[in-house]
């Protein structure tokens, strides 16, 4: 039914980190593709600027973990704008995607550090804000990009006027897996393999992908288990799926990590039969589509969202207004365009 040519075995993780280390992820020279949200119009935010700032402010980047390349080329993004607007950029992660209690006492470091800005792409929705909301009534800039802080949660904690960018998660992965619909003719079990719970772009993910497969009569969503964004659970979540459900013809992962790891086990195990798709456009994701394994993914602009996000910190710093939500472009990115940059 779907045609996935076999090739070698990848060298998996390390493989991973070092083509990460050379080039990053999501390819391509980040356009002006810069978009507000559809329907939004909402006033800009005005920041309250601390009485004295320096003339070289210190912004933090707070990401989560170095195990993803997806961060390395964020933090390439949010170099290039330290190198333009002449700021101090100090970049903080934590050890592991799951790690957020590691990233709240960051938060509470450079707090009590006195940066002039955090940026910060959160592990969870809710769990920061109360320690983002500390570092506001420090006087501290915040601006979230990637992961939405929890709206409601943060008016709860007083946490306001934070600046968010990102892309439209639902509709990055409703195109990944619309894409999968194509190949998708006759009857077929499907599955998803979510990022953490409760993060908002792992939720919007999912709501994207049910979306889309929704509309495809021939696909059945039989099961759907998190792998918490993470390589080696994206390979044992698929283990523990393809044996329960062997007939499983097409799995949506809510990131590449997760979609590598799960093409790692269906290779291990002699299944070229199964469409896969995922998110992020890692580099060794695209190699993946080149050599036949992984059908699909979504460029999301990694570098460009951390660009953004030290550029957003640097005007609030001036007293500059900010457009509460910023959307950049996402782009399918499959065997037909993997070569292609974003416009
Ligand atoms: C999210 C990103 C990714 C990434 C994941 C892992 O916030 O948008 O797609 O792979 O974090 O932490």
């Amino acid at each position: 039914m779907f045609e996935q040519k076999s090739i070698p075995s990848l060298l998996f993780t390390l493989v991973l980190f070092a083509a990460a280390a050379l080039a990053g992820c999501g390819d391509g020279p980040p356009g002006p593709a810069v978009t507000g949200p559809p329907g939004t119009r909402a006033a800009a935010l005005t920041p309250h600027p601390p009485a004295a700032r320096t003339a070289r402010p210190t912004i933090a980047l707070v990401m989560k973990t170095l195990t993803n390349p997806f961060f390395i080329e964020m933090e390439r993004g949010a170099r290039e704008a330290e190198r333009e607007l002449g700021v101090k950029l100090l970049v903080r992660t934590a050890a592991q995607e799951t790690s957020i209690e590691q990233q709240i006492q960051i938060v509470d470091a450079l707090t009590r550090d006195g940066v002039d800005a955090i940026v910060i792409a959160p592990g969870d929705s809710l769990e920061l804000i109360p320690v983002l909301k500390n570092a506001q009534d420090a006087g501290i800039v915040v601006v979230n990009i990637d992961n939405r802080l929890d709206p409601g949660f943060s008016a709860k904690h007083g946490l306001r006027g934070v600046a968010y960018i990102s892309v439209d998660n639902e509709q990055g992965a409703y195109s990944a897996v619309s894409h999968l619909n194509r190949f998708i003719t006759r009857p077929t079990a499907v599955a998803i393999i979510e990022g953490i719970r409760g993060a908002s772009n792992a939720e919007e993910r999912k709501r994207g992908a049910l979306r889309a497969f929704g509309e495809n009569p021939n696909a059945t969503v039989v099961a759907m288990e998190t792998a918490n964004w993470k390589i080696d659970e994206g390979y044992s979540v698929a283990a523990g799926l393809f044996r329960a459900r062997p007939d499983i013809g097409a799995l949506f992962c809510a990131n590449d990590m997760m979609a590598l790891g799960a093409v790692r086990y269906l290779e291990d195990n002699g299944r070229q039969d199964v469409l896969v798709a995922g998110y992020d456009a890692l580099r060794e994701a695209l190699e993946s589509i080149r050599e036949g394994q992984l059908l699909a993914t979504v460029d999301q602009q990694a570098a460009l969202q951390g660009k953004l996000g030290v550029e957003y910190a640097a005007r609030a710093l001036r007293g500059e207004p900010l457009p509460p939500v910023t959307l950049v472009d996402t782009r399918l990115v499959n065997r037909d365009t993997t070569d292609r940059p974003m416009p």
